[in-house]
């Protein structure tokens, strides 16, 4: 019974997705302008955040997730994490080195910085919370 709804739903997403590319890869006979650039905005956004890491030196942490959770800088960049919520967190490396983040306790609005002076994927985690993960690529 439970495979069979699990069966239909995929059904139901695949034909949605479809339908959403069809939508998407028409011309829209109206002119519809202010629709027409946010569904294109939108789409280029979602394309560029899912094949590759932002570029950026900020991280900021909010609601227990590191945002944005991948990114990547170049070899002597200094990273700078931002403590948003009202719970502590810090930035611990993975895999310890002398070369990846190792940071104490943040509480609300305060910030580590850290600069990565070797390149390579530095995967982290949140000391107390170790489903709070983030990658830094650095190259
Ligand atoms: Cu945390």
């Amino acid at each position: 019974m439970s495979k069979n709804v699990i069966a239909a739903l995929v059904v139901v997403i695949a034909l949605a997705g479809a339908a959403a590319v069809v939508v998407t890869s028409k011309d829209s006979p109206k002119k519809d302008d202010g629709m027409q650039t946010t569904n294109t905005s939108q789409s280029s956004t979602t394309d560029k955040t899912a094949s590759s890491a932002t570029q950026t030196n900020a991280v900021t942490i909010q609601n227990f997730a590191f945002s944005p959770a991948t990114i990547k800088v170049k070899v002597g960049d200094t990273v700078t994490w931002i403590n948003q919520d009202s719970t502590q967190h810090s930035v611990i490396a993975n895999t310890a080195s002398a070369d990846a983040p190792n940071g104490s306790l943040m509480a609300k609005g305060e910030t580590y910085k850290f600069t990565f002076n070797k390149a390579g994927t530095y995967a982290y985690h949140c000391g107390v919370h170790p489903s709070m993960t983030g990658t830094v690529t650095v190259e």
